[in-house]
């Protein structure tokens, strides 16, 4: 998969992408990921990327020229990835079909937005990282990559993607421990020493629905829990914090 990055700050993205697990995934040929300096496709004296809003008014807007010089000479195809507050919310959903895709573009936005013709003429679709503000769209593009790039096979093992199920169920994780068995008098759950697979995996479903009800309960409302053992899970935890 290919990924190709327009920003004014390309030096931002180094850590993120040459470290861990997507430098890895890089070096055994599973992802690439381009960096492009919007500035260099600017072509007159100044590299100016910006300029005053027409209408007045604070602050600064991209030009359009230069993003559409720049994308336009690279562009092979896919999508076309404006990050922006006033995106569709970006989901693990999302994040499973642009992992479909071999080619995806990230256009990251700066100063008090973008001019509308880039909305309207190059971007085909717009996502939000959540209901704030930040400097710019390259904290938001590194998400998406890194969020996109770890459902490629081959680029985690299997273990994590459990953790990938576990989301698409709609629960949040089961609470984790690993050894020792007591530290600072804090005990682990003696059913996960117990070696009783059966009951570890019922504790865990649990304790997930248990997490998701006390704090998403957006995702409990969505919740599908009629199989036997789930409402018997939920009688139980009814019984120990009534509402
Ligand atoms: C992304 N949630 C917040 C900032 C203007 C395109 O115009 C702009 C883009 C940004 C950067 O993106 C975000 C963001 N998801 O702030 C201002």
């Amino acid at each position: 998969m290919h990924f190709d990055i327009f920003t004014l700050f390309p030096e931002m993205f180094q850590g993120p992408f040459t470290e861990s697990i997507l430098k890895r995934a890089q070096e055994r040929g599973l992802l690439s990921i381009a960096l492009h300096n919007i500035r260099d496709a600017t072509t007159d004296k100044h590299h100016v990327v910006d300029d005053y809003p027409y209408g007045g008014g604070a602050g600064m807007v991209m030009k359009p020229d230069p993003l559409f010089a720049a994308v336009e000479s690279i562009y092979q195809g896919g999508p076309i990835i404006l990050l922006t507050p006033q995106g569709r919310p970006f989901t693990q959903q999302i994040a499973r079909e642009l992992s479909q895709q071999e080619h995806i573009t990230l256009l990251c936005g700066h100063y008090e937005g973008i001019d509308e013709r880039v909305r309207q003429h190059l971007v085909t679709d717009e996502l939000s990282l959540g209901d704030y503000v930040l400097t710019g769209g390259e904290l938001a593009a590194m998400i998406i990559v890194d969020a996109t790039s770890r459902l490629l096979p081959g680029v985690l093992g299997g273990e994590a993607s459990t953790l990938e199920e576990s989301h698409s169920s709609g629960l949040l994780e089961y609470p984790h421990y690993t050894r020792p068995p007591e530290f600072r008098g804090w005990r682990v759950p003696d059913v996960l020493l117990s070696g009783n697979h059966a009951e570890i995996a019922k504790w865990r479903r649990k304790e997930s629905i248990r997490r998701t009800k006390e704090r998403r309960p957006d995702l409990f409302a969505k919740l599908d829990l009629s199989s036997k053992q789930d409402v018997k899970l939920l009688k139980e935890l009814e019984e120990e914090s009534p509402d």
